[in-house]
């Protein structure tokens, strides 16, 4: 005895005449329950149709394009062995789940946690991808706070979504060994068991084998300093975290250099050394009015860009103890004597250990200066939350063709690393060319 079934659209929320994107089944095909059916798509989301029972598809109504709400009605389904009542209820109950993807969706911007590059795909499903693509071996990320929006997206049906739920897995970075990358049970149950092994097939970044140095030679263990500890993850998490371009370029400084120079007497009368760093940072905040994207973050959710309207510029400090970042407040309301005053000051603290910690906080954007040290250009990290640091290296006299001869002209290395997802490399270069303009037109950072 069989019956036949009518499937429709259960409800979805609020959503009406939704993009079918797929279809998996065809006429004629055998299906469990709870199998995918279709899958819809949202501007916010993207949710499979689960099979409320068993049976044989006996003919497809919808096909992938078609536009469907609630109650469309996607197949008629061939019941085997059960009676019309049961029937009944069986396709009511098709009514039952509401996949998790849309209410997953709309708290997204509620839900602070790390981003994921998955989360910035423009509403794909495609989310998963970017865990392995870089990698071979691993399968996962380390497990980490759910991304609402990345889990919205993910390509999983709702009792896949139900599980990870249960189980707090964050689907955005699981990778679905299904069709087309299509995240299973056996998916969800691999990542957990993977996260609690710790493995690098589960969890955390590969390891770097211990080695028993003694075994080849004489060794000296001695600690990390206090500060190394403590700026080590930091310097680990922007690398892990954050995707590192630098743009490397020279500005012409030969005016800025005589200008410095014949300013240095009247800032030692005020007991201040001006350095080129003081005239860096004037440089820069002009630059970042002219660019706010790079004196901005993005927001936990890797949703939004945070604008600051402030200017805090922190310059990495070379201290016995390792590197510190103490930060210039508002650098757009000081002139260049009063910057170099305040680098000099905070420096010396910094190499003293007395920085603040409120010295130390707010900035929007960095820069490392190894000029005084040595270097033809370097890749600075990143000073996450920040999206921009500028490395500055040492300059040097340089032939420069004028169009008829060679000029020597005092040349200013810069390296400007930048977060990729914030910023692109049109972008950084014409950061670093607006840059090296400001830094030739030195009367301008005098005023
Ligand atoms: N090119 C050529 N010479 C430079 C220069 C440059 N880009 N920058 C500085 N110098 C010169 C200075 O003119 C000075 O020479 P004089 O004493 O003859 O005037 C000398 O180098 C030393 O400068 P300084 O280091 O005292 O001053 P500063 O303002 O350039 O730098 C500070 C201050 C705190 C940034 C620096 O002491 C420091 O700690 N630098 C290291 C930063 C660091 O470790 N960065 C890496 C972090 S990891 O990304």
């Amino acid at each position: 005895m069989s019956n036949i079934v009518e499937v429709k659209v259960p409800d979805i929320g609020n959503f009406k005449d939704v993009d079918v994107i797929e279809v998996m089944v065809k006429a004629g095909d055998p299906i469990e329950k709870e199998q995918g059916l279709i899958t819809l798509e949202t501007d916010k989301a993207t949710m499979d149709v689960p099979a409320p029972e068993a049976g044989t598809v006996r003919e497809m109504k919808v096909k992938q394009g078609d536009k469907v709400s609630e109650g469309s009605l996607i197949l008629t389904l061939e019941i085997s062995g059960v009676r019309p009542s049961a029937a009944g209820q069986n396709q009511n109950r098709a009514k039952e789940p509401k996949p998790a993807a849309a209410p997953a969706a709309k708290a997204a911007a509620a839900v602070p946690g790390p981003r994921s590059a998955g989360s910035d795909t423009g509403g794909s499903r495609q989310a998963a991808p970017n865990s392995t693509a870089a990698a071979p071996a691993p399968r996962v990320l380390p497990p980490a706070p759910i991304n609402e929006s990345g889990f919205g997206k993910a390509h999983a049906g709702p009792s896949v979504r139900k599980l990870a739920r249960e189980l707090g897995v964050d689907l955005s970075r699981v990778t679905g060994s299904g069709r087309k990358e299509r995240i299973t049970h056996d998916d969800v149950k691999a990542f957990v068991k993977g996260v609690m092994q710790g493995s690098a097939v589960g969890g955390g970044l590969p390891k770097v084998p211990a080695v028993d140095f003694a075994k080849f030679g004489a060794i000296e263990i001695k600690p990390l300093p206090r500060i190394k500890k403590i700026s080590g993850p930091r310097l680990q998490a922007a690398w892990v975290n954050v995707p590192h371009v630098t743009q490397h370029d020279e500005a012409d400084i030969t005016e800025l250099d005589n200008v410095r120079k014949a300013l240095k007497s009247d800032a030692e009368k005020i007991g201040t050394k001006l350095t080129m760093l003081a005239f860096l940072v004037k440089a820069c905040v002009a630059t970042l009015r002219q660019f706010p994207e790079a004196n901005s973050s993005l927001d936990p959710a890797g949703e939004n860009l945070v604008y600051k309207k402030y200017y805090h510029i922190g310059f990495a400090a070379d201290t016995p103890n390792g590197l510190m970042v103490p930060v210039i407040r508002d650098a757009d309301t000081k002139n260049v004597f009063e910057i170099a005053k305040e680098l000099g000051e905070l420096a010396q603290k910094a190499r003293d250990g007395k920085l603040k910690i409120d010295e130390m906080q707010g900035g929007t954007f960095s820069i490392s200066s190894l000029g005084g040290i040595g270097g033809t250009a370097f890749t600075p990290i990143v000073n996450a939350p920040e999206v921009a640091i500028l490395g500055v290296s040492r300059s040097q006299m340089k032939p420069v063709w004028d169009g008829k001869e060679f000029q020597p002209r005092l040349m200013l290395p810069l390296s400007l690393s930048y977060d990729h997802r914030v910023i692109d490399g049109a972008m950084a270069a014409r950061f670093t060319t607006f840059l090296g303009q400001v830094l030739s037109e030195a009367r301008n950072l005098v005023l």
